[in-house]
């Protein structure tokens, strides 16, 4: 600490005294001519627009207007801000005097008002001030309404062939609030584990469609139940006052085809057209197109796939018959396939057993009368007439 300096003496300290009256004439400022006071403030914005939600907490920012002030002599640059009006505005809202940041300061919930004009007057340190004033348009978005459904329950048949990600069914809510997100609804699929692996809903849609395909639902269920909640977007949000019911029934290829006979079996005569020879049919017992509707082909074995075909109604014809004719084969067996258009396909098989009958013609005696006088002295055994007769069939079958 420094050591504490002699008494002067009386002389001295007039002196001293002198000098410092001197230095404080020099630093103290000069007056203030409002004359000085060269520019008026300016907002940067005059006219600001804002939307806030009703639920906005007190004292959050609503908005800064700011403002300049080119004056730099005495405090004629300095600006404070303050809230004039209109109507209840001041009331809910705030300025803070030295930076322009509106906020809450009364909750928007205690009130219905939509629209707020907030008059802002900023003042410069002159006296008289000069100000100016600018405005600020507050929207207030207010979540009256729930939304509502446009039907509490959905219902829908899909195919367990239905596409994955493809739309089977819309919810639909509609929310009367005049603005979103207000009236902006969402929607939310509840269920349980099972059914949430094989269904969703796109949210913003309400589109609700097959997430995996249903084929691969090794419990083959035929039915799922849903329910759907729909959600506004408001702060906070409200759900409408119940929940959807869908129910999604998933119709599956349950029955294979099968022939309403087994085995089939036909004789004919040879000589074939390129005619039916027989025709089968199949049946299937699925309600739906989309599983019942029966297709035929031919199976085998080798030769039938060769010689037969078979159309769309199951009518068997030869493809060659001059082939059929002309051979020695009396017995054809043809193996039949009726199959349906599920994914899998599911199938029936049947035997046609195809007979022809070669052997068209008797014999015929010619000629059909003889006349012989033979002696009464012919020896046993002798010859003692010849008739003849004769056979159209041109086939000689070892096997008849
Ligand atoms: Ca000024
Ligand atoms: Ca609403
Ligand atoms: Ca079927
Ligand atoms: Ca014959």
């Amino acid at each position: 600490m420094a050591a504490r300096p002699p008494v002067p003496t009386l002389t001295k300290l007039t002196c001293v005294l002198l000098v410092y009256v001197k230095l404080t004439t020099q630093v103290t400022p000069p007056p203030c001519n409002p004359g000085d006071n060269l520019y008026a403030p300016v907002f940067i914005n005059s006219e600001v627009q804002q939307t806030i939600p009703e639920t906005l907490p007190i004292d959050a920012s609503v908005a800064t207007l700011s403002a300049s002030d080119k004056d730099t002599l005495c405090n004629f640059g300095s600006l404070t801000y303050s809230i004039t009006g209109d109507g209840s505005a001041a009331s809910y809202f705030g300025i803070e005097k030295d930076t322009g940041i509106v906020s809450l300061k009364t909750s928007l919930t205690n009130t219905s008002i939509v629209d707020f004009t907030v008059r802002i007057e900023v003042q410069d340190g002159s006296s008289p001030p000069w100000s100016s004033t600018a405005l600020l348009y507050l929207k207030i978005t207010r979540n009256f309404e729930r939304p509502v459904w446009s039907s509490a329950r959905y219902a829908t048949n899909i195919p367990e062939t239905a596409p994955v990600l493809e739309n089977i069914l819309s919810v639909t809510a509609t929310d009367r609030d005049a603005q979103p997100p207000n009236n902006e609804v969402t929607y939310e699929l509840v269920g349980n584990a099972v059914q949430l692996y094989y269904f969703e809903i796109v949210s913003s849609t309400g589109d609700i469609r097959p997430r995996r395909p249903l084929t691969s639902d090794t419990n083959r269920r035929s039915q799922f139940d849903f329910v759907v909640i729909a959600r506004d977007q408001g702060s906070p949000p409200l759900t409408a006052a119940i929940n959807a019911s869908v129910t999604i029934s998933v119709f599956r290829n349950n029955n294979a085809p099968r022939f309403i006979q087994d085995p089939y079996s036909i004789t004919v005569a040879q000589g074939l057209g390129s005619g039916t020879v027989i025709s089968v049919r199949a049946v299937d017992d699925d309600p739906s197109t989309e599983f019942n509707q029966i297709s035929y082909s031919i199976e085998g074995p080798a030769n039938a796939l060769t010689l037969f075909t078979i159309d769309g109604s199951g009518n068997i014809q030869p493809t060659n018959p001059a082939a059929i004719n002309s051979a020695s084969e009396t017995n054809y067996k043809i193996y039949v396939r009726a199959e349906d258009n599920g994914i899998p396909k599911l199938y029936d098989i049947v035997l046609v057993e195809l007979t022809i009958n070669r052997n068209l013609n008797p014999p015929i005696f010619n000629p059909v009368t003889y006349e012989e006088t033979i002696l009464e002295t012919r020896p046993f055994g002798d010859v003692a007439l010849r008739v003849t007769a004769s056979d159209a069939d041109n086939l000689v079958c070892g096997c008849c």
